[in-house]
């Protein structure tokens, strides 16, 4: 045979191969939007005017006396995504009638700008609805009580009608979690003082951090006091260090890569530990360094990820591989193991639906194009139909060592859990999504990069 036919023939092959490859993650992806459509259709049948649905009983849910809108809003932007239209547009014209913020109750500030602000924000940028832009910028108005403090760093709660705040002891997290959101707000209302109390949250954390670098699990924001030293990249702290890095990629402020470029080698030196079981991210403590905890949980599973975004490639594999390990346990993973002994962690059982393991993966590939993290995406969603799945959408599983359910689905398993799922697998087709010009806040909602930094 002539070489040049047989290259042809190869040529054939590789295609071959390659588009069979690309129709079977298409039809993973679209595996995807069928269960978001049957999530959402039973969110729709059974409780439109509330906040989430029960997976098990098909109980409407709110999280407070009133609804927030929890899933319209955290489901609106993959609902466009996953080209389902009309149904988008349906909860557009319903927020447009009905949404209204001056409600008599005491809120999560951070968990209403995540899923709220962040929500509204990225559908604006999809629909060009002013109106959504409205919603965000009053409801980010009912949250500037929070940052009355003398510190700068943000109380927990306020009450949207009264303006009444509370939550003196804070964490990181919920402190250092507003740039993303409230930079975006600044860049499209053309108000600064948005950015501005997001900024001076996080530079007052950076200005308290211990002579090794680290940062503590709690803080009281009006004296500036930590009140728990322990230092981790776990819940409470994790999307601190996330909104550095994305803060800085999404607005090119140099102080934010700074103050992400002092922690990242104290995370390195102090939490990293290389142990049998693979590379992990333990507990030590911020003022004297020493290792308090060998834990690692499902929270932690964004670490990948802000690596990959931070050019730490080989950390974000291997950890990865770990998270994936965590996984593979139970086929689930629970909230905290202790990777020493590669154990559940006792009172740390459940599996709330997280998605942070998805959304590293999802990174990992666009970087990599490594088949293995379609793999880990393929495993973790066929997981999640045989063990999450009930009669009105997916259910948080209360123990993943008996895999029984709790009847509850939260509004991340829209706004994160699916979405990664679906954004994986269509990054491995040709005509995929491409976010260059877009950060994620961290609850999934992408907003367009904009230079607003020095
Ligand atoms: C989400 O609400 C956000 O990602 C938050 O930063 C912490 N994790 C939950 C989902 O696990």
């Amino acid at each position: 045979m002539k070489a040049s036919k047989l290259w042809v023939i190869l040529l054939i092959n590789f295609l071959g191969t390659f588009t069979c490859e690309a129709q079977s993650w298409q039809s993973m992806a679209d595996s995807v939007k069928k269960e978001y459509l049957f999530c959402w259709d039973n969110y729709k049948k059974l409780a439109w005017g509330f906040d989430e649905v029960k997976p098990i009983s098909g109980q409407p849910f709110n999280w407070y006396a009133s609804t927030l809108y929890m899933d319209k809003i955290d489901a609106l932007d993959g609902l466009y995504m996953m080209g389902f239209k009309n149904e988008g547009n349906e909860v557009v014209k319903d927020l447009v009638k009905n949404a209204n913020w001056d409600k008599d109750i005491s809120v999560s500030a951070f968990e209403i700008n995540i899923r709220l602000i962040g929500g509204l924000l990225s559908s604006y940028e999809i629909t060009k609805n002013k109106q959504l832009l409205t919603l965000a910028k009053t409801l980010a108005d009912r949250l500037i009580p929070v940052f009355s403090t003398t510190t700068g760093m943000p109380y927990r709660f306020v009450n949207l009608k009264t303006g009444e705040v509370k939550g003196t002891i804070s964490n990181p997290a919920e402190i250092g979690t507003y740039i993303i959101e409230w930079g975006t707000l600044s860049r499209l209302t053309g108000d600064k003082k948005y950015y501005g109390y997001a900024k001076r949250a996080l530079v007052a954390l950076y200005n308290r951090r211990s002579t090794l670098n680290l940062v503590g699990e709690s803080i009281n924001v009006e004296t500036g006091k930590w009140t728990s030293t322990s230092s981790h990249v776990s819940g409470g702290i994790d999307s601190y260090y996330e909104y550095l890095i994305k803060g800085w990629l999404l607005f090119k402020d140099e102080d934010l890569k700074n103050m992400w470029n002092v922690y990242k080698p104290a995370i390195d030196k102090y939490l990293l530990d290389k142990v049998a079981s693979g590379w992990w991210y333990g507990y030590a403590d911020m003022n004297t360094g020493m290792r308090t905890q060998t834990y690692y949980g499902a929270l932690d599973a964004f670490y990948p990820a802000v690596l990959v975004l931070s050019g730490d490639l080989q950390g974000a594999q291997q950890l990865e591989q770990s998270c994936f390990a965590m996984w593979n346990l139970h086929h689930l993973e629970p909230e905290v193991i202790d990777y020493k002994k590669m154990e559940v962690v006792k009172g740390a059982e459940a599996y709330a639906l997280r998605p942070e393991i998805i959304e590293s993966a999802y990174y990992l590939f666009t970087r990599t194009h490594d088949q293995k993290y379609l793999e880990m995406g393929k495993k973790i969603f066929n997981d999640l139909k045989l063990y999450c799945k009930d009669s009105f959408g997916y259910a948080e599983v209360s123990d993943v060592l008996t895999k029984k359910k709790g009847d509850r689905e939260h509004s991340f398993f829209f706004a994160e859990t699916l979405k990664y799922l679906y954004l994986l697998f269509d990054a491995a087709t040709p005509k995929h999504f491409q976010f260059d010009d877009y950060i994620f806040n961290t609850e999934a909602h992408p907003m367009k990069k904009q230079f607003i930094g020095k």
